[in-house]
């Protein structure tokens, strides 16, 4: 039986990956930070054939303990800040988490000598194109970060490209465009949509905040996503895949689909006011894949389009809204 780790493993993408792991048979265990809190329980709940270990990417001797405990095949690597807001206000703590956990836990593996029985997933992202060199962006389009989170996943992916060269570990990354659904945590602009436009379409309020309406993104389904992780590291070789849909809508359009999905009548400005408290100091503003190269070598492919995506997580969310009091 396959083992897998999976660092960020209560996050959206561990939750996906999970369910994905489980149903192939695998043996899946999870790193859980700090003490037992509500996520890891509701986790657990849902994952009870799980097993949760203690550690902290920011603790090189806790990696270490949990890998030689686990003797995993394969790991991922999905524990981050992931909210780019948040780095701006803490960018110390995003390089090291974000960033040098990487190298922790790809040094972790070395020093348990098990560069050649482990395969490693690196959970790159589209934030490292940032202010992009071209459009569409493949695996070759140069990188220029707009945020600490988007400098940490920079200094993390190179690292990963590093140990695959220098000693020919099995490392793929999978630079990941944005990727949503029904575990979408409500930090992130498309579950605050979602979860606003439900509440307004169930009478409990009017209106809402956002920043700029104006970034497009390239916007996916978390669960389509998942897969992507599993294939790079069934592959005969390790290599860098970008995962997108090859499609791109401005934050207004997520907005005008949310308010179709619930069957609202109006317009943006009708349940939308401005919040200059999220726009952050420095803004991607356009990113678009070309996941061509996934498609040829892993047979990945996207299942489900940007429509499909905000009625999943606008349904989801009548749905959660609709049993609150
Ligand atoms: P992003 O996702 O930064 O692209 O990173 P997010 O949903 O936070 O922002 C998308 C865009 O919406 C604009 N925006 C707002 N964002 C939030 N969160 N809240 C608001 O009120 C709001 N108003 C406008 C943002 O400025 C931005 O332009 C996500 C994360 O999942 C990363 O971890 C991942 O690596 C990348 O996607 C790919």
């Amino acid at each position: 039986m396959s083992i897998a780790l999976i660092t960020g493993i209560t996050g959206q993408d561990g939750t996906h990956l999970t369910k994905l792991l489980l149903g192939k048979g695998y043996e899946v265990h999870g790193v859980i930070t700090g003490q037992k809190n509500a996520p890891h329980l509701a986790f657990q709940t849902m994952f009870p054939g799980v097993t949760l270990h203690h550690a902290d990417l920011t603790d090189l001797s806790s990696l270490i303990r949990v890998l030689d405990l686990v003797h995993p095949n394969e790991v991922y690597n999905l524990g981050a800040i992931s909210f780019v807001g948040l780095s701006f206000l803490q960018p110390e703590l995003t390089a090291d988490v974000t960033g040098l956990g990487c190298l922790r836990l790809l040094e972790s593996i070395r020093q348990l000598h098990m560069e050649d029985s482990v395969k490693f997933y690196q959970a790159s992202s589209s934030e490292m194109f940032g202010k992009v060199r071209e459009v569409p962006q493949t695996e070759l389009t140069p990188f220029h970060p707009r945020s600490p989170y988007g400098v940490a996943k920079t200094f993390a992916h190179y690292t990963s490209v590093n140990y695959r060269e220098a000693y020919s570990m099995f490392i793929s990354t999978g630079i990941l465009f944005n990727h949503e659904g029904e575990h979408r945590g409500h930090e992130f602009v498309t579950r605050k949509i979602t979860s606003n436009i439900a509440r307004i379409k169930l009478g409990k309020q009017s209106r809402f905040s956002l920043g700029d309406l104006s970034p497009q993104r390239d916007w996916g389904y978390a669960g389509d996503y998942v897969e992507s992780m599993w294939k790079m590291l069934q592959n005969s070789s390790a290599d860098d895949f970008v995962v997108a849909t090859g499609k791109t809508h401005s934050v207004r359009n997520f907005v005008e689909a949310a308010i179709m999905s619930a069957e609202l009548k109006g317009q943006v400005e009708d349940y939308v006011d401005y919040d200059l408290n999220m726009k952050r100091p420095s803004e991607v503003e356009l990113l678009i894949g070309d996941a061509s190269k996934a498609k040829s070598i892993l047979g990945w492919e996207p299942t489900t389009n940007f429509h499909q995506l905000v009625d999943i997580m606008v349904q989801n969310d009548l749905r959660i809204e609709s049993m609150k009091s």
